[in-house]
């Protein structure tokens, strides 16, 4: 029998579902809060208990997909009174954040596992940038996670000039939700609160020092965990958020704090692409030629878009930059070793 304390905690039809009965006779079921190096922190609705994987997870584990994720919902055996527990397998995930690392050997890194909705923040004052957007809304499409859009420390900014930056967002992707909000007087906090369903999971994305963990202190009325200024110096972040972290709001909505991205890795696959920039290869199919660059071909749809001002030549751009990193992603690791070699040779490839 399943309690009402897993379905508080996010345990949908959709992993009943999916729930193995022999597994179900043996262990009990938890979700993964946070990581840290080999210790995995659980918890089952009633309480949190510290975890490992077994011997034969990890040997059986053949990439970084194989490891349990922030989110996910594991088999877990308890033993002693909860001081000690075992983390047997990984229910299947029905959404899966994750990005690439550029030039890492194991270079797939689980941001998050089992979210709904994943909201991408940007300051207002220093952090706004359209290019960064696309690419975190690449990330984001490519797993099928909806994202919506923040816009933090309105406090910062003018209101004319807050309307300004939104209108940037919703003139290029019209479908996007976009919440201006800030902690300080906490303008816009209610709307959203209204994103955050009861039992579903959310995900915290953005930039070292965009307000994250503020957001989420703000959310639990609490100063729970810590926070810190941004640098004088260069106005980025500290990296204060070291691990990802989920957290149980009062209202039964799930969310996930994750540490601010250096660098946001490049995008994996094609999907994430086609769904962040859907006009431009709406457009695509428009031109003459089949197989046109959109860089100076007759009869291109897309260029007559730039040249009319329909799309901007910075979102072209990005869009060009990141398909061309997608296609370096999807050769294999021997063929980028093979080309690297070449180049060393002076072979051209
Ligand atoms: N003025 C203003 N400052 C804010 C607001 N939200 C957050 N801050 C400040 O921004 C700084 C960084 O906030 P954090 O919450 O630590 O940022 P973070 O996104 O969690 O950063 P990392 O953990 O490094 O990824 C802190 O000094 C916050 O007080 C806001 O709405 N308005
Ligand atoms: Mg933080
Ligand atoms: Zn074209």
């Amino acid at each position: 029998m399943l309690s009402d304390q897993l379905e508080r905690i996010g345990l949908s039809a959709w992993f009943k579902d999916r729930l193995n009965a022999g597994k179900m006779q043996e262990f009990q079921l938890a979700r993964i809060v946070s990581i840290n190096r080999n210790s995995f922190l659980v918890f089952d609705g009633l309480q949190t208990i510290t975890a490992e994987i077994t011997g034969k997870l990890q040997f059986n584990a053949s990439s970084p997909l194989d490891y349990p994720a922030v989110g996910d919902w594991v088999y877990l055996q308890v033993f002693d009174n909860h001081s000690l527990a075992l983390i047997h397998d990984i229910i299947p995930r029905k959404t899966l954040l994750k990005r690439k690392m550029a030039g890492k050997r194991a270079d797939l890194q689980l941001i998050a596992a089992n979210i709904d909705s994943a909201m991408i923040i940007q300051s207002l004052d220093l952090d706004f940038n359209l290019r960064r957007l696309e690419r975190y809304l690449v990330m984001v499409n490519e797993s099928d996670i909806v994202p919506v859009v923040l816009l933090s420390k309105s406090d910062l900014m003018n209101p004319d000039e807050v309307e300004k930056k939104k209108a940037e967002i919703h003139n290029l992707m019209p479908e996007i939700k976009v919440v201006v909000y800030n902690c300080i007087n906490e303008a816009g906090l209610n709307l959203i609160k209204d994103e955050l369903v009861p039992g579903n999971t959310f995900c915290l994305l953005g930039s070292s020092g965009v307000g994250k963990t503020t957001l989420i202190n703000s959310l639990l009325k609490k100063e729970l965990y810590e926070t810190r200024p941004i640098s004088e110096t260069d106005g980025k972040g500290m990296h204060t958020t070291t691990r990802r972290q989920l957290v149980f709001l009062e209202t039964g909505a799930m969310i996930i704090d994750t540490p601010g991205m250096r660098e946001l890795g490049n995008v994996a696959e094609e999907s994430g692409l086609d769904d962040t920039f859907g006009e431009i290869v709406e457009l695509a199919g428009q031109c003459r030629f089949n197989d046109c660059a959109h860089i100076h071909e007759a009869g291109c749809a897309v260029l007559a878009a730039v040249e009319d001002g329909t799309i901007p030549e910075g979102r072209l751009q990005n869009y060009m930059k990141l398909k061309k990193e997608s296609a370096h992603n999807e050769m294999s690791y021997r063929e980028k070793r093979e080309k690297n070699r070449n180049a060393r040779k002076g072979v051209s490839s």
